[in-house]
């Protein structure tokens, strides 16, 4: 099959906030093409790999890409055409070579995960095969638990809110698409419940719910009443994960909770507030708890609640070997998020994968808040076989266009599909 590739082109597109993003298409010798997209967070951790923007005032308040743009169109493409798109990890060390920095700020993770992405695109084309079948081979067939972010704050909403999200978690479903309508029901209860209190039903970045609630506990008790007015059972059917994105509320040495009006508190409080809510919510899964340089909060209270939850690290590890290594040797957690631009390429983001299973840690592959309508994440989340995904609300096309992927991905796989929480 002749996957040899003929052409490299980056164009300068918009993201779901209506910032500058990098699209990246790929032309075969065989005259097949393919197109992926490239998305950007917005609570980064200090390091994540460097998102090239171009600083011009000019346009776009310095958030352009052309910069990023003329990498990939100058740099990269004249040293990966002509070579075989399924050499993807040969392809992605040819350009970590080219860059030659610890965080990728040569030529921008923006510019090198385009094309990365774009290239496991072009191969499975080439090959005849859905993407997640290519890169997760024949035994791909786990379709994640959708981990549905129905209630936003911190920095993706303006509200009162200083946790960032607020997920459903359909645990107690057989399917993906009886999970995917459990939580989907329970976002259009919880619009009525807040309609009912006089409540914005207005909606973040990332598609959920974003009122001015009077505390993070209201968030979830809300939440808990629109589970079980939709007719499931919380802990049962529904539970709760949740990201503080605590990196975000902590200032001079403590977690400042002003918003919610929960003042301010040090690690050993944020610990105990976890685990005593622990004991009030079905709470399974807790991202980010503390702040991304709290490696010892991290131990702590993973050696606390570890037991009882997934502890997922997201700023700590920056889907970075090099950190979740340290995280897996000092227990930090038992569980790494992982985001594609955090690190920039498909080969390092599939080895964080790896490293997470051989650890006996579980991976949570994640979306960025700021989105395309590029569904490449649905098919990598099935191929990488780690069950749990976040991919925003049940609202705003960016999110929808990743369910609706995984629901074909579903009915295409029949009665081979499996779908369960742990
Ligand atoms: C997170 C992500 C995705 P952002 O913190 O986990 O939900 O947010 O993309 O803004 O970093
Ligand atoms: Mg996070």
């Amino acid at each position: 099959m002749n996957d040899i590739i003929a052409d490299i082109t980056a164009l300068e597109i918009l993201d779901s906030r209506g910032f500058p993003t990098v699209q990246v298409s790929i032309t075969l010798e065989n005259g097949r093409q393919a197109t992926a997209s490239v998305p950007s967070g917005a609570s980064t951790g200090e390091n994540e790999a460097l998102e090239l923007r171009d600083g011009d005032m000019r346009r776009y308040g310095g958030k352009g890409v052309l910069k990023a743009i003329a990498n990939v169109e100058e740099q990269i493409a004249p040293e990966i055409i002509g070579l075989a798109a399924h050499r993807q990890t040969e392809i992605d060390h040819i350009m970590l070579e080219m860059d030659a920095t610890d965080n990728k700020r040569n030529l921008g993770a923006n510019a090198i995960l385009g094309v990365s992405m774009a290239v496991a695109k072009a191969a499975a084309l080439a090959h005849h095969l859905p993407l997640y079948q290519y890169l997760g081979g024949a035994g791909a067939r786990r379709i994640p638990v959708p981990c549905m972010n129905i209630i936003n704050g911190g920095e993706h909403a303006d509200n009162s809110v200083d946790f960032q999200e607020f997920m459903a978690v359909p645990i107690g479903a057989t399917t993906f698409r009886e999970g995917l309508r459990a939580v989907a029901e329970t976002f259009h209860v919880l619009k009525g419940l807040l309609n009912k209190q006089g409540m914005s039903t207005g909606i973040g970045d990332e598609g959920g719910f974003a009122p001015n609630l009077p505390s993070n506990e209201a968030a979830i008790e809300i939440i808990l009443e629109a589970i079980e007015k939709a007719g499931y059972k919380p802990g049962t059917d529904i539970s709760i994960a949740l990201d503080s994105a605590a990196s975000s509320f902590y200032r001079d040495g403590v977690y400042d909770l002003h918003w919610s009006g929960l003042g301010q508190k040090n690690t050993a409080e944020m610990i105990a507030m976890a685990e005593e809510w622990l004991q009030k919510y079905p709470i399974i899964s807790w991202e980010d708890p503390l702040d991304e340089n709290d490696w010892q909060g991290f131990a702590e209270l993973t050696r606390r609640l570890g037991d009882k939850i997934e502890v997922v690290g997201d700023d700590i590890f920056v889907t970075n070997t090099r950190y979740i290594a340290q995280g897996i040797a000092q227990k930090s957690a038992n569980s790494a998020l992982i985001k594609l631009n955090q690190i920039g390429t498909v080969t390092e983001t599939i080895e964080a994968c790896r490293m997470c299973r051989d650890a006996g840690w579980r991976y949570f592959i994640s979306h960025r808040s700021g989105e395309t309508t590029d569904t490449f994440l649905a098919d990598f989340a099935v191929a990488m076989d780690g069950g749990h995904l976040k991919t925003g609300s049940a609202s705003r096309g960016e999110r929808i266009a990743k369910y609706n992927r995984l629901l074909e991905i579903e009915k295409e796989l029949g009665d081979t599909a499996l779908y369960y929480w742990q």
